[in-house]
């Protein structure tokens, strides 16, 4: 199949906001052959059936490389008392917060989490999003947690998208071991993501290393069992104070480190050196009314990649619009509308780990979204508007 007339933004390293007019994309099975402007393309490839796409803004399709979406029950009552006063981190420690989706996750059936994932993943796809990372960390419990992973990998067979699933059992203590954070982490978290990964279930491991989840201690313990077993790490750092988190990640050559609203420009050092990429999620930033912003102008100078996400779960970050959080990358984060595309293409990609996808070139996925847009800035500049007028994914329209 070719597509002509694409104004493409291939988003390959240097090509910076370069457009290519009048462009065409060949697309052979699952992969791109070639991609360039239409008066180059080679002679073997003119006599292709061809989509004619009106000059429209050709990107890769959009990777959110950060989520939660599969959980049970919603968390509207805590966002009133929020609203109220109540601090997210009072509400976590009266055992609301991350614990109240624990409860709502442990009751729900397989079934019951997977239809309700489907219709987030549905808003998903419908802005272009063709990959998605989804967490576990709502079970705590070994049965709980192999009921969300293997849900995640279900959403696969679903919905053509791309599902890399992170083993987030270091997310919070239980209740049955309040006060036993080591415990909770030697006899319950790591023989968990032992038998998540025998069956296959697990492509990264995270951890939330804050004052009102893990230490460093026990996030290295978790880091170090992802090592044995061949994993790669990413964490959720320096989110609601400075705890060390993004040079522990940066340590184990974490893919990620997330959040990072109280990282500082050590950790963005640290991070480079490490090739570690900052995943900044500013629908939490928004939701929960921060003030203090992620270094960008560090990982700027330093050259740390810089993904956006939605961080999409039912506390902190209620989001399902990767182009909503490009829009607050930009407004609330001072990310450049480059920077976001960036974002949440070639970085995001980056930060899973992922080679093959978040640019349009010969031998990638022929995964690609196509936008009723002039600019690419348009994609980051608008809100509460999609443009998106097709999405290809494996080379299928
Ligand atoms: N940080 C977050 O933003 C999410 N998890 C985490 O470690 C929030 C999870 C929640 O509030 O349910
Ligand atoms: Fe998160």
């Amino acid at each position: 199949m070719l597509l002509k007339n694409a104004t493409l933004v291939t988003m390959q390293p240097g090509a910076k906001d370069r457009l290519v007019p009048d462009g065409a994309v060949v697309l052979e099975g699952e992969r791109i052959r070639w991609a360039g402007p239409l008066d180059a393309l080679p002679s073997e490839h003119h006599q292709l059936d061809d989509i004619d796409l009106a000059g429209r803004l050709v990107t890769p399709a959009l990777i959110d490389c950060h989520t939660h979406l599969v959980y049970g029950g919603d968390r509207a009552g805590e966002f009133e008392a929020r609203l109220n006063g109540a601090s997210y981190q009072q509400i976590a420690r009266a055992g609301g917060g991350i614990l109240s989706t624990v409860t709502e996750t442990r009751r729900a059936s397989a079934e019951q989490l997977l239809t309700d994932a489907l219709t987030r993943v549905d808003a998903m796809i419908a802005q272009g999003v063709g990959t998605i990372e989804v967490k576990s960390g709502y079970g705590l419990d070994q049965e709980t947690e192999l009921k969300m992973l293997r849900v995640a990998r279900r959403i696969e067979t679903q919905r053509p998208v791309t599902i890399k699933t992170s083993f987030l059992g270091a997310h919070a203590v239980p209740p049955e071991f309040a006060g036993k954070p080591d415990a909770y982490i030697d006899t319950v978290c790591l023989p968990t993501l032992r038998a998540a990964t025998a069956e296959g279930l697990v492509d990264a491991v995270d951890g939330f290393c804050e004052d009102i989840a893990f230490d460093r201690d026990q996030i290295a313990r978790v880091m170090q069992c992802a090592a044995d077993l061949g994993l790669p790490v990413k964490l959720h750092a320096e989110q609601l104070g400075h705890g060390g988190g993004a040079a522990l990640a940066a340590r184990f050559g974490a893919l990620s480190a997330d959040h990072l609203e109280y990282a500082a420009e050590a950790d963005a050092a640290q991070m480079a050196a490490a090739g570690t990429v900052a995943v900044l999620l500013p629908g939490a930033f928004y939701t929960l009314g921060e003030t203090q912003a992620p270094p960008v102008d560090a990982f700027r100078s330093h050259g740390v990649a810089m993904a956006l996400a939605t961080d999409c779960n039912p506390g902190s970050s209620p989001l399902a619009s990767l182009l909503l959080a490009m829009n607050m990358g930009c407004t609330l984060l001072r990310m450049t509308p480059q920077e976001a595309l960036e974002g949440v293409t070639r970085h995001a990609a980056r930060a899973l780990g992922l080679s093959d996808r978040g640019q349009i070139r010969p031998g990638y996925r022929a995964d690609l979204a196509v936008w009723d847009a002039a600019h690419p800035a348009e994609l980051s500049y608008r809100i509460g508007w999609n443009p998106l007028y097709k999405r290809i994914f494996g080379g299928a329209l």
